[in-house]
Protein backbone atom coordinates (compact mmCIF):
# COMPACT_ATOMS: atom_id res chain seq x y z
CA UNK A 1 0.00 0.00 0.00
CA UNK A 2 2.88 2.38 1.01
CA UNK A 3 4.72 1.70 -2.53
CA UNK A 4 1.69 2.31 -4.66
CA UNK A 5 1.45 5.52 -2.76
CA UNK A 6 5.48 6.46 -3.21
CA UNK A 7 4.82 5.69 -7.00
CA UNK A 8 1.59 7.46 -7.53
CA UNK A 9 3.29 10.80 -5.69
CA UNK A 10 6.03 10.33 -8.07
CA UNK A 11 3.88 9.89 -11.35
CA UNK A 12 2.17 13.27 -10.42
CA UNK A 13 5.58 15.08 -9.94
CA UNK A 14 7.07 14.16 -12.74
CA UNK A 15 3.94 15.02 -14.86
CA UNK A 16 4.08 18.55 -13.57
CA UNK A 17 7.41 18.88 -14.37
CA UNK A 18 7.47 18.06 -17.81
CA UNK A 19 4.23 20.16 -18.29
CA UNK A 20 6.27 22.86 -16.85
CA UNK A 21 9.10 22.90 -19.22
CA UNK A 22 6.98 22.34 -22.03
CA UNK A 23 4.69 25.60 -21.00
CA UNK A 24 7.96 27.28 -21.50
CA UNK A 25 9.15 25.76 -24.37
CA UNK A 26 6.12 26.53 -26.52
CA UNK A 27 6.41 29.99 -24.64
CA UNK A 28 10.05 30.58 -26.46
CA UNK A 29 8.79 28.75 -29.63
CA UNK A 30 6.09 30.93 -29.95
CA UNK A 31 8.61 33.95 -29.17
CA UNK A 32 11.57 33.17 -31.23
CA UNK A 33 10.76 30.28 -33.37
CA UNK A 34 13.11 28.24 -32.35
CA UNK A 35 13.94 26.47 -29.15
CA UNK A 36 16.89 23.91 -28.02
CA UNK A 37 15.81 20.70 -26.89
CA UNK A 38 17.99 18.23 -24.76
CA UNK A 39 19.56 14.96 -25.74
CA UNK A 40 17.47 13.91 -27.91
CA UNK A 41 20.35 11.24 -29.56
CA UNK A 42 22.86 9.36 -28.10
CA UNK A 43 26.13 9.74 -28.50
CA UNK A 44 26.55 7.21 -30.06
CA UNK A 45 24.39 7.03 -32.69
CA UNK A 46 25.80 10.86 -33.43
CA UNK A 47 29.44 8.75 -33.95
CA UNK A 48 27.82 6.00 -35.95
CA UNK A 49 26.30 8.13 -38.41
CA UNK A 50 29.30 10.48 -38.72
CA UNK A 51 31.34 7.64 -39.16
CA UNK A 52 29.33 6.05 -41.99
CA UNK A 53 29.10 9.64 -43.95
CA UNK A 54 32.55 9.87 -43.48
CA UNK A 55 32.68 6.45 -45.05
CA UNK A 56 30.40 6.52 -47.85
CA UNK A 57 30.48 9.86 -48.90
CA UNK A 58 32.35 9.34 -52.20
CA UNK A 59 29.76 6.51 -53.03
CA UNK A 60 26.80 8.53 -52.49
CA UNK A 61 28.12 11.38 -54.51
CA UNK A 62 28.80 9.21 -57.34
CA UNK A 63 25.30 6.71 -57.22
CA UNK A 64 23.09 10.35 -57.27
CA UNK A 65 25.55 12.95 -58.87
CA UNK A 66 23.20 13.43 -61.47
CA UNK A 67 20.04 14.17 -58.94
CA UNK A 68 20.04 17.92 -58.94
CA UNK A 69 17.28 17.85 -56.59
CA UNK A 70 18.13 14.90 -53.99
CA UNK A 71 22.04 15.61 -53.89
CA UNK A 72 23.93 19.58 -53.41
CA UNK A 73 27.65 19.17 -53.57
CA UNK A 74 30.03 22.06 -53.07
CA UNK A 75 33.62 22.14 -55.08
CA UNK A 76 36.36 23.10 -52.89
CA UNK A 77 39.91 22.95 -53.92
CA UNK A 78 39.14 20.31 -56.63
CA UNK A 79 37.23 17.98 -54.09
CA UNK A 80 33.31 17.50 -54.21
CA UNK A 81 31.67 17.69 -51.03
CA UNK A 82 28.66 16.77 -50.10
CA UNK A 83 26.10 20.32 -48.37
CA UNK A 84 22.63 18.28 -48.90
CA UNK A 85 21.70 15.29 -49.02
CA UNK A 86 17.78 14.50 -48.76
CA UNK A 87 18.23 10.70 -49.12
CA UNK A 88 19.93 9.27 -45.88
CA UNK A 89 16.45 6.93 -45.16
CA UNK A 90 16.93 5.24 -48.58
CA UNK A 91 20.52 4.25 -48.12
CA UNK A 92 20.33 3.12 -44.66
CA UNK A 93 17.26 3.62 -42.69
CA UNK A 94 18.48 0.96 -39.63
CA UNK A 95 21.03 4.03 -38.97
CA UNK A 96 19.02 7.23 -40.29
CA UNK A 97 15.50 6.08 -38.98
CA UNK A 98 16.96 5.58 -35.59
CA UNK A 99 16.37 9.66 -35.28
CA UNK A 100 13.11 9.64 -35.73
CA UNK A 101 11.66 8.58 -32.28
CA UNK A 102 8.52 8.23 -31.24
CA UNK A 103 9.69 10.91 -27.93
CA UNK A 104 10.67 13.55 -30.59
CA UNK A 105 7.75 13.37 -32.41
CA UNK A 106 5.86 13.76 -29.58
CA UNK A 107 8.33 17.19 -28.02
CA UNK A 108 7.51 18.75 -32.13
CA UNK A 109 3.74 17.49 -31.80
CA UNK A 110 3.01 19.80 -28.56
CA UNK A 111 5.27 22.26 -29.91
CA UNK A 112 3.02 23.07 -32.91
CA UNK A 113 0.19 21.82 -31.02
CA UNK A 114 -1.09 19.72 -34.35
CA UNK A 115 -0.84 16.04 -35.45
CA UNK A 116 2.37 15.79 -37.70
CA UNK A 117 3.85 13.93 -40.07
CA UNK A 118 7.50 12.95 -41.29
CA UNK A 119 7.66 14.92 -44.61
CA UNK A 120 11.59 14.57 -45.45
CA UNK A 121 15.14 13.61 -43.75
CA UNK A 122 18.24 15.28 -45.05
CA UNK A 123 21.58 15.38 -44.23
CA UNK A 124 23.44 18.46 -44.25
CA UNK A 125 26.74 19.56 -44.18
CA UNK A 126 29.01 23.17 -43.29
CA UNK A 127 32.16 22.68 -45.29
CA UNK A 128 35.25 24.96 -45.01
CA UNK A 129 35.61 27.31 -48.14
CA UNK A 130 31.45 26.69 -48.94
CA UNK A 131 29.14 28.26 -49.73
CA UNK A 132 26.72 30.95 -47.86
CA UNK A 133 23.05 30.60 -47.21
CA UNK A 134 21.14 33.24 -47.57
CA UNK A 135 18.70 34.35 -44.78
CA UNK A 136 15.45 33.38 -45.01
CA UNK A 137 12.24 31.28 -43.55
CA UNK A 138 11.53 28.00 -44.52
CA UNK A 139 7.93 28.94 -45.35
CA UNK A 140 8.73 30.92 -48.21
CA UNK A 141 9.32 27.58 -49.70
CA UNK A 142 6.62 25.40 -48.46
CA UNK A 143 4.28 27.80 -48.97
CA UNK A 144 1.84 26.49 -45.90
CA UNK A 145 -1.47 28.46 -45.08
CA UNK A 146 -0.47 28.85 -41.54
CA UNK A 147 2.98 27.49 -42.15
CA UNK A 148 2.50 24.67 -39.49
CA UNK A 149 5.62 22.75 -39.72
CA UNK A 150 9.01 22.25 -37.80
CA UNK A 151 12.17 21.23 -38.64
CA UNK A 152 14.86 19.26 -35.94
CA UNK A 153 18.23 20.51 -36.60
CA UNK A 154 20.81 18.28 -35.39
CA UNK A 155 24.65 18.75 -35.04
CA UNK A 156 26.89 15.95 -35.46
CA UNK A 157 29.77 18.07 -34.25
CA UNK A 158 30.71 19.64 -30.89
CA UNK A 159 31.65 22.75 -32.93
CA UNK A 160 28.33 24.20 -34.11
CA UNK A 161 27.75 27.81 -33.01
CA UNK A 162 31.26 29.77 -35.53
CA UNK A 163 31.11 31.42 -38.30
CA UNK A 164 29.35 30.01 -41.19
CA UNK A 165 27.22 27.85 -38.90
CA UNK A 166 23.60 28.18 -39.03
CA UNK A 167 22.49 31.27 -37.37
CA UNK A 168 18.68 32.05 -35.96
CA UNK A 169 17.26 35.26 -35.92
CA UNK A 170 14.44 36.39 -33.16
CA UNK A 171 11.00 35.68 -34.78
CA UNK A 172 7.75 35.07 -34.03
CA UNK A 173 6.02 32.26 -35.01
CA UNK A 174 2.99 34.56 -37.39
CA UNK A 175 5.27 36.99 -38.53
CA UNK A 176 6.09 36.60 -42.50
CA UNK A 177 9.00 38.45 -44.67
CA UNK A 178 8.40 38.86 -48.13
CA UNK A 179 11.12 36.94 -49.93
CA UNK A 180 13.43 37.65 -53.26
CA UNK A 181 15.12 35.63 -55.53
CA UNK A 182 18.35 34.53 -54.64
CA UNK A 183 21.21 33.11 -56.21
CA UNK A 184 22.69 31.18 -53.74
CA UNK A 185 23.51 27.86 -54.76
CA UNK A 186 20.59 25.23 -53.88
CA UNK A 187 18.61 28.52 -52.04
CA UNK A 188 16.34 30.41 -54.60
CA UNK A 189 14.70 32.61 -52.03
CA UNK A 190 15.53 35.31 -49.34
CA UNK A 191 14.34 38.04 -47.25
CA UNK A 192 14.06 41.56 -48.96
CA UNK A 193 16.94 43.47 -48.48
CA UNK A 194 15.76 45.96 -46.54
CA UNK A 195 14.74 43.85 -43.78
CA UNK A 196 17.62 42.20 -43.45
CA UNK A 197 20.02 45.14 -42.09
CA UNK A 198 17.50 44.77 -39.27
CA UNK A 199 16.98 41.48 -38.83
CA UNK A 200 20.85 40.61 -38.54
CA UNK A 201 20.99 42.27 -35.55
CA UNK A 202 18.48 40.31 -33.32
CA UNK A 203 20.61 37.49 -34.05
CA UNK A 204 20.35 34.59 -30.92
CA UNK A 205 23.54 32.31 -30.33
CA UNK A 206 22.37 29.49 -28.62
CA UNK A 207 24.38 27.19 -26.68
CA UNK A 208 23.89 23.26 -27.34
CA UNK A 209 25.89 20.45 -26.30
CA UNK A 210 26.71 17.35 -28.33
CA UNK A 211 22.89 14.99 -28.43
CA UNK A 212 21.17 18.50 -28.10
CA UNK A 213 19.55 19.95 -31.43
CA UNK A 214 17.46 23.01 -32.57
CA UNK A 215 13.85 22.59 -33.11
CA UNK A 216 12.74 25.81 -35.79
CA UNK A 217 9.29 26.47 -37.22
CA UNK A 218 9.09 27.31 -40.79
CA UNK A 219 8.28 31.14 -39.92
CA UNK A 220 11.89 30.98 -38.33
CA UNK A 221 14.42 33.34 -40.23
CA UNK A 222 17.68 31.89 -40.16
CA UNK A 223 20.95 32.18 -42.50
CA UNK A 224 24.27 30.43 -42.66
CA UNK A 225 27.78 32.95 -43.73
CA UNK A 226 30.11 31.22 -45.83
CA UNK A 227 32.39 28.76 -44.10
CA UNK A 228 36.05 29.92 -43.20
CA UNK A 229 38.81 27.98 -45.19
CA UNK A 230 40.54 27.14 -41.44
CA UNK A 231 37.52 25.99 -39.91
CA UNK A 232 36.79 22.05 -39.24
CA UNK A 233 33.59 21.09 -41.41
CA UNK A 234 30.11 20.29 -39.48
CA UNK A 235 27.53 17.89 -40.08
CA UNK A 236 23.96 18.09 -39.19
CA UNK A 237 21.01 15.65 -39.48
CA UNK A 238 17.96 17.51 -40.58
CA UNK A 239 14.13 16.26 -39.99
CA UNK A 240 11.08 17.75 -41.26
CA UNK A 241 7.58 17.58 -39.69
CA UNK A 242 4.21 19.07 -41.27
CA UNK A 243 1.18 19.30 -39.87
CA UNK A 244 -0.96 16.95 -40.63
CA UNK A 245 -3.94 19.73 -41.74
CA UNK A 246 -1.76 21.77 -43.46
CA UNK A 247 -2.08 23.04 -47.15
CA UNK A 248 -0.55 24.48 -49.88
CA UNK A 249 -1.94 28.32 -50.42
CA UNK A 250 -3.55 28.85 -53.78
CA UNK A 251 -1.18 30.06 -55.97
CA UNK A 252 1.71 28.93 -54.15
CA UNK A 253 3.44 26.84 -56.53
CA UNK A 254 3.13 29.09 -59.83
CA UNK A 255 4.35 31.63 -57.76
CA UNK A 256 7.63 29.11 -57.03
CA UNK A 257 7.96 27.49 -60.58
CA UNK A 258 8.52 31.21 -61.61
CA UNK A 259 11.04 32.03 -58.87
CA UNK A 260 12.95 28.81 -59.32
CA UNK A 261 13.28 29.50 -63.53
CA UNK A 262 14.69 32.43 -62.65
CA UNK A 263 17.45 30.17 -60.72
CA UNK A 264 17.31 27.14 -62.63
CA UNK A 265 20.89 26.07 -62.90
CA UNK A 266 21.04 26.56 -58.84
CA UNK A 267 17.69 25.37 -57.32
CA UNK A 268 16.28 22.44 -56.15
CA UNK A 269 13.26 21.70 -57.73
O1 LIG B 1 22.11 23.69 -44.06
C1 LIG B 1 21.98 24.41 -43.09
O2 LIG B 1 22.92 24.62 -42.31
C2 LIG B 1 20.68 25.09 -42.76
C3 LIG B 1 19.66 24.92 -43.79
C4 LIG B 1 18.33 25.49 -43.45
O3 LIG B 1 18.03 26.56 -43.84
C5 LIG B 1 17.34 24.70 -42.67
O4 LIG B 1 17.72 23.69 -42.06
O5 LIG B 1 16.18 25.06 -42.69
FE1 LIG C 1 15.91 26.90 -43.67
Amino acid sequence: MKEVQQNHTQIVKLKNLSSKELENNRYLFNKNSVVTLKRIVSKKLIDETLNFLEKNEKIIIKNYIGDKRGLVIENIKNKQFIKYFEYPLAINSALFGRFITADLLNKCKELLEDEVYLRSVEIHCRNPGGTSIPMHQDNSYYGLSNGKACTIFIPLNEKNDSLGDLTYIKNKIGNEYSHDSSNESAFSLEINQKYRDILKRQKKIYKINLSDGFVHHSHSVHYADSVPSNSIRTWAVRITLFGLNEHVKAGHQDWYNEIVKKNRKNARL
